[in-house]
């Protein structure tokens, strides 16, 4: 970082305006170069937005997954662990189905879903989540930043990614392989049904970190494969003792989070209204139904938890999938920074119910997750200092 500081000034008169892009052919725009090249640039204006005691020399760097060392994806890995030994901050009773710090995440994730998703918190509510989740990682020993999860890279082959590979520097493998007929998806204010076909598991993770986890927390709306319809545990805030499984989806990631579908994401829409509606695959929008880079993720992971909006924290790759879409959304507003810490939409999943517009002045409250309860403004320079100090590479 401290060799970019010669370019501070010229960032610094360029960041008043939107920034000029460079052309990307094609083969650029699919290999990830051009990704790549947005990331850069976007690092570049992120170093005329420093503040609050955010400096070059202090900010944290977050990376993608398979880049940190062996040694750091196990130090990463034994955190995500301790996080799932550590003791519930709920007070007895209170989520009876709550056992542990990381079903803290998930019951914070469940009981909030219709307030975060399609909604105009959505992408600062999810940013702050997994910062303090990094946080967390830390106060468990991990010495690193959050890591990402590169759609891009995996296309082809998601069980073969660095991160879900069953390898012991991953984060487990894929679901045991179980025939059945995918997922028939009736999506929020879609259209029609969108049919996907079964991805390469389906049953419970087999190999690697996370393997023997049990899962407390719901199923809330997990879909049926081959139906229309969802199933839910009686009471998902009791115990409801399962393995974690997993049915990754070269389809879905292909389909939906590819280098193209990200980088036209990020090139292609001026206002946060239409950016994290294309991201949501908000079928207020759209014509056709679609998953968006965000449901594109989730359903790749898909099985019991990844295919549940609701409980999805419950696998631990969720902080991966959201460190890449915050990182996307870091890409698009660097790009005009000055035009782009504002919000869209209503308190609530598809305004349904009708609720007010979200402000900038709202609070996020993530408790008992943090006792902080940011001003969303306050979340929207993730170098300014409080509480943000980190950029992406
Ligand atoms: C669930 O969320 C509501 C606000 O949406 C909050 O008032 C309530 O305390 C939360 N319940 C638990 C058990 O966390
Ligand atoms: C949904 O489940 C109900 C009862 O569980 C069943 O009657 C209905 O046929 C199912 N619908 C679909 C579309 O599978
Ligand atoms: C995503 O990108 C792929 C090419 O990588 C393309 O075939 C597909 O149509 C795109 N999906 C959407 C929803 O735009
Ligand atoms: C909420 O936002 C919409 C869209 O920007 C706007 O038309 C409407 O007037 C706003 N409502 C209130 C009560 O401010
Ligand atoms: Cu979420």
């Amino acid at each position: 970082m401290m060799l970019l500081k010669p370019i501070l000034c010229l960032t610094a008169a360029l960041s008043a305006s939107a920034t000029i892009l460079p052309s990307w052919d094609q083969l650029a725009v699919d290999s990830g170069l051009a990704l790549a090249g947005l990331n850069g640039i976007a690092l570049l204006s992120a170093l005329g937005n420093f503040g609050g005691g955010c400096t070059p020399a202090n900010v944290k760097i977050r990376q993608e997954w398979r880049t940190l060392a062996p040694t750091q994806r196990k130090n990463y890995i034994s955190a995500a662990k301790c996080i799932i030994a550590s003791g519930s901050l709920f007070t007895a009773g209170q989520v009876p189905g709550s056992f542990s710090l990381f079903d803290d995440f998930v019951w914070v994730h469940l009981n909030q879903t219709l307030n975060i998703h399609l909604t105009g918190t959505f992408l600062t509510w999810h940013r702050y989540y997994i910062h303090v989740y990094e946080q967390k990682l830390k106060a468990c020993g991990y010495t690193g930043n959050l890591p990402y999860w590169e759609w891009g890279l995996d296309v082809n082959s998601p069980r073969d990614s660095p991160i879900f590979d069953g390898s012991d520097t991953s984060l487990g493998s894929d679901g045991a392989a179980v025939s059945h007929p995918g997922l028939q998806l009736q999506l929020p204010a879609a259209t029609s049904v969108l049919p996907l076909p079964p991805g390469t598991g389906g049953g419970c993770v087999y190999k690697g970190p996370f393997k023997d986890i049990t899962l407390h927390l719901g199923p809330v709306a997990l879909p049926i494969y081959g139906s229309l319809n969802f199933t839910s545990a009686a009471n998902p805030s009791l115990n409801n003792p399962r393995c974690l499984k997993r049915d990754l989806n070269p389809y879905v990631l292909k389909r939906y989070s590819s280098f193209r579908n990200t980088t036209d994401l990020i090139t292609g829409y001026n206002t946060v209204e239409l950016f994290q509606a294309i991201m949501q695959g908000d079928g207020r929008y759209l014509t056709y139904p679609s998953l968006g880079v965000h449901g594109g993720g989730h359903f790749t992971m898909g099985g019991d938890p990844g295919a549940d909006p609701f409980i999805s924290p419950n696998d631990p790759a969720f902080f991966l999938h959201h460190g890449q879409i915050d990182r996307v959304f870091w890409i698009w507003q660097m790009l005009d920074f000055a035009n782009r810490q504002g919000v869209s939409g209503t308190n609530t999943f598809l305004n349904f119910p009708p609720s007010a517009n979200t402000t900038v002045n709202d609070l996020i409250d993530i408790a008992p997750l943090s006792t902080d309860k940011p001003q969303i403004k306050s979340l929207m320079n993730t170098v300014g200092g409080t509480p943000f100090c980190y950029v992406y590479i």
